[in-house]
């Protein structure tokens, strides 16, 4: 088992589970707990036990931020070299669904780390906001892109440019996240939505994952042929002959994930 500094994994039956772990700092992401955090799941993304992921904080705070001591006095040119993106990027090439478990502080990078994942659980304390525009700078890791994607232009332009602090219920009602429930059972909640998904035919799940993230990246023309290549592809898999005989038979399918 690796051992990690800013970090903790724990396995949940189907579901790899991935603690932040650095709550002095309320969780503030410096270059080795996100590298951390990336491998973590890249491991899990490789095991053929696990069928989904979960990220969780803790109670007081998802993350706040990426950590502002580690970038205060870095020069431009320090910045472009440490190219800290290209680890945020990491956790768009994990192929099993990440959803965040957020309570407490989900802020800057914390936020723009949570809508990297692919749903969102958050409990009725958690914040989110994007509050760069404070430190002079704006979001750097997607913030400007899925957050107004997420909430539409105009809550997006309030929380950038003026620092505007979503409660809980807001970013249900904004879309941001899926749902919200109380501080005691957001990660039970979030857990039990992962081994749901997790004991889904596996090919499936992926490939639902990658057309629904397509939508994001594509004109609707090109989206819409690549979910219809995924769709004709699963009929090549054997759990799509063992799902459609088993509602035929009326008995619960065995998936096997090839
Ligand atoms: N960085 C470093 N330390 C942080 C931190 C952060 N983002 N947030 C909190 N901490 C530390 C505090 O300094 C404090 O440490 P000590 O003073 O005890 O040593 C400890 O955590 C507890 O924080 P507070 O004492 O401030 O706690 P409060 O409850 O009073 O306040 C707060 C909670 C969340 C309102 C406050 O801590 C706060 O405003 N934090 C900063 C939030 C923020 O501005 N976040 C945005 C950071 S900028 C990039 C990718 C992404 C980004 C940049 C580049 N690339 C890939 C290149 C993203 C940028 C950001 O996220």
């Amino acid at each position: 088992m690796t051992v990690f500094q800013f970090i903790q994994t724990e396995v949940h039956d189907r579901v790899g589970l991935v603690r932040l772990n650095r709550p002095e700092a309320l969780n503030a992401l410096n270059h080795t707990l996100v590298s951390e955090l990336m491998s973590a799941l890249e491991n899990f993304d490789q095991d053929a036990q696990i069928g989904a992921m979960v990220v969780c904080g803790n109670e007081r705070a998802f993350a706040a931020g990426a950590d502002i001591k580690e970038m205060a006095e870095a020069s431009a040119v320090e910045m472009l070299k440490r190219d800290n993106i290209s680890q945020f990027d990491r956790i768009i090439n994990i192929k099993k669904p990440v959803i965040a478990a957020v309570s407490g502080w989900c802020l800057g990078g914390g936020n723009e780390l949570a809508m990297s994942c692919d749903m969102i659980i958050a409990s009725e304390t958690a914040r989110f906001g994007q509050p760069e525009i404070n430190l002079g700078v704006i979001p750097g890791a997607g913030g400007t892109q899925r957050l107004a994607r997420a909430v539409g232009k105009a809550i997006a332009m309030e929380m950038v440019l003026n620092n505007r602090t979503l409660t809980a219920q807001e970013a249900l009602q904004f879309g941001l996240v899926n749902r919200v429930v109380p501080v005691e059972r957001y990660l039970d909640e979030a857990l039990s939505l992962a081994g749901e998904i997790a004991g889904r035919a596996p090919l499936a799940v992926r490939l639902g994952k990658a057309a629904i993230n397509h939508a994001y990246e594509s004109f609707l023309s090109d989206g819409l042929a690549d979910e219809r290549r995924a769709f004709y592809l699963l009929f090549a898999s054997r759990d799509q002959k063992e799902g459609m005989a088993a509602f035929v038979e009326k008995r619960k399918p065995n998936w096997k994930g090839v």
